[in-house]
């Protein structure tokens, strides 16, 4: 491709990469993209904190300061470069119904022409980083190999943090191993002697997925899951179309593992949607009132579950690290998070401190009436007072700002969140966030109930996604954002895992769903949350022993209020009823919302579901 371009770039890849197609690629790209150099990133801390320190020369870093926050830093974005950009991310099947109704879809071969012009010279006057990671511990049979080349070093450090990254995986791909390629540019090069700004990016944004050849191109954006390639792009939605067809499934769920006092160990796979609160949950530390329980991390965001020979479901967290929202995180939300951010961090978007420290709102809510700092740099650079905030309402950091921190750096890790085997899963959990309509915990009946709740999942809008934060949207297995394919395809794709999985005899998981966001009249949210969703879980978990009592209604089964614990917790039988009542009217509306979701969906719908629903409709009319 366009060869004298390449004239004076040699392709000299180090002497430990065999992998010819991968060198090929390299080339290939190289070509495209005229960068000014190639660097191959070998993984190491040595070279982490070479280029952490070329991103505070270049003003993207700020070191923090070393006594407050060892080898930390702050970076901050441009405020066009927030979140990910769902208009922008495009499913390229050869055929529009693949890639579904949920999806953009634009023709392979017109996004190539589309994307063309625009990669071409992309890189210019930049370094294009090779960065091999391995989703999922390295050789393990439920991990896969992906290469992201791109011309930010932001994206290189985070990779190191976020994947297991560097020359180890060059080892496992060997000769001919496979790998899926991803081409990453903020689209910004540089003319000979323009100077850089300290976040490129290019108001033109496209995340290209072709699930078939299973490529991604990102061109644009310098954030998060439209740049960390491994994350949302390839660990779900390429992922997900390889477990469509392979027989294993790619979803939006953190795993964790909960141990009883008696020492039996349960681990539990849950989807939210984005900045719903999947970290808070899989770092949660038991309140009062259940001592001796114990909750450990596998991992806070993406699960990769593949049936094992014993016919149960084995999990892996294909991530080696957390880009979790900052905001609203403290020692009373999550301590375990705020003891994993003491030092090796990276933030995005939160505010500086005047001793080189840094801060976001909600850090100080552990206590009550704690004092505001008295003056901060916010998240674009500008003076921050508590006074401000209360004139404009200005925010010191970003709603969506970050952190990227080693999965290691967490106190609560589990001891098999590396175990290349996976762990067996008890229980699937699906939860929105709704400020009304549907209970606290419900439990489905049989798998076809479990599936009907995930798929119907509504959820409402948060600040990672750019767009109207709050508003309620179908977001079927939390998973809405990152499907590879046909939605409908991937729910019979669930129907199908879960009859094979009973056909083989072993204990299936079961399926909940739940809500910790109902809020009362005056508009807050009714039930605690955090830590007291230990009371949830240890429900789940008597159910999975078949210990707990619950209610049967219209669409599944629920605890009464003598079936929870209540040791601890101030928290009356009325509140209790405004978290779990089932309005009848609600119900009526919001099963009008499942006709609207079915008939998006109607190709290839598998009628396992309108039939669940005309159950719940009988009943609900009963
Ligand atoms: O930006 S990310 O996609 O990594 C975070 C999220 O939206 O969950
Ligand atoms: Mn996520």
């Amino acid at each position: 491709m366009n060869a004298p371009a390449m004239q004076g770039l040699a392709i000299q890849a180090p002497s430990y990469v065999k992998n010819a197609k991968l060198v090929a690629w390299v080339a290939d790209m190289a070509a495209l993209c005229k960068p000014e150099t190639i660097y191959w990133c070998d993984g190491s801390q040595e070279e982490y904190d070479r280029l952490c320190q070329k991103l505070v020369d270049a003003g993207t870093f700020k070191k923090l300061n070393p006594a407050k926050r060892p080898n930390s830093f702050l970076a901050a974005s441009d405020p066009s470069d927030v979140a990910r950009v769902e208009d922008r991310t495009f499913i390229c099947s050869q055929k529009k119904e693949d890639a579904g109704p949920t999806n953009n879809w634009m023709a392979p071969a017109e996004m190539r022409a589309t994307l063309q012009p625009l990669f071409d010279g992309c890189m210019k006057g930049r370094t294009m980083y090779v960065v091999p990671f391995s989703m999922g511990p390295l050789g393990s049979p439920i991990a896969h190999i992906g290469i992201e080349l791109s011309d930010s070093p932001y994206v290189a450090v985070n990779m190191k943090i976020m994947t297991r990254m560097g020359k180890d995986v060059y080892e496992v791909l060997g000769t001919d191993g496979e790998f899926v390629p991803c081409v990453h540019t903020v689209g910004a090069p540089l003319e000979p002697g323009q100077k850089d700004v300290s976040w490129p990016c290019n108001k033109t944004k496209y995340i290209v997925h072709y699930p078939e050849t299973r490529e991604i191109w990102s061109y644009g954006s310098g954030y998060g899951g439209n740049a960390l390639l491994g994350k949302k792009c390839f660990a779900l939605r390429i992922a997900s179309t390889m477990g469509r067809d392979e027989g294993w499934l790619a979803e939006h769920m953190l795993i964790l593992g909960v141990t009883s006092p008696e020492g039996k160990k349960y681990h539990v796979a849950a989807a939210f949607p984005s900045a719903c609160g999947k970290t808070n949950f899989s770092m949660l530390v038991p309140p009062a009132g259940f001592d001796g329980w114990e909750v450990t991390t596998i991992g806070d965001d993406i699960a990769w579950i593949k049936p094992g020979k014993d016919g149960r479901m084995y999990a892996i967290n294909p991530e080696a690290g957390y880009f979790g929202v900052a905001p609203g995180t403290n020692l009373k939300t999550n301590p375990n998070c705020l003891k994993s951010l003491d030092r090796d961090v990276i933030f995005t978007n939160v505010a500086l401190t005047d001793d080189g420290d840094v801060w976001w709102e909600g850090l100080e809510d552990d206590v009550p009436g704690k004092k505001l700092p008295e003056h901060l740099i916010d998240w674009q650079g500008k003076d921050w007072t508590p006074q401000i905030a209360k004139e404009t309402g200005a925010k010191a950091a970003h709603p969506n700002s970050r952190f990227t921190v080693a999965a290691t750096n967490n106190p609560a890790l589990d001891p098999a969140w590396d175990d290349p085997a996976g762990v067996p899963i008890d229980a699937f959990i699906f939860g929105g966030r709704r400020s009304t309509t549907v209970p606290l915990v419900t439990e489905g009946r049989n798998w076809t109930e479990g599936v009907y709740m995930a798929a119907t999942m509504g959820s409402e809008t948060t600040a990672a996604i750019v767009g109207q934060v709050g508003v309620v949207r179908r977001d079927p297995f939390a998973m809405l954002a990152f499907m590879g394919y046909n939605m409908s395809d991937y729910f019979q794709h669930w129907l199908d895992l879960g009859k094979k999985l009973e056909a083989s005899g072993a204990k299936q998981p079961k399926i909940y769903t739940t809500n910790w966001f109902r809020k009362g009249p005056d508009g807050k949210f009714v039930w605690p949350g955090y830590g007291e969703n230990m009371r949830v879980l240890k429900w789940i978990i008597d159910r999975i022993e078949g210990k707990a009592e619950g209610v049967d209604h219209v669409f599944g089964v629920s605890p009464r209020y003598e079936d929870l614990n209540w040791t601890g917790l101030d928290f009356s039988a009325e509140q209790f009823a405004t978290v779990t009542s089932i309005d009848k009217a609600a119900w009526e509306a919001e099963l009008k919302l499942h006709t609207e979701l079915f008939q998006q969906l109607a190709h290839h719908l598998p009628k396992e579901l309108p039939e669940t629903k005309a159950a719940i409709e009988q009943r609900l009319a009963a």
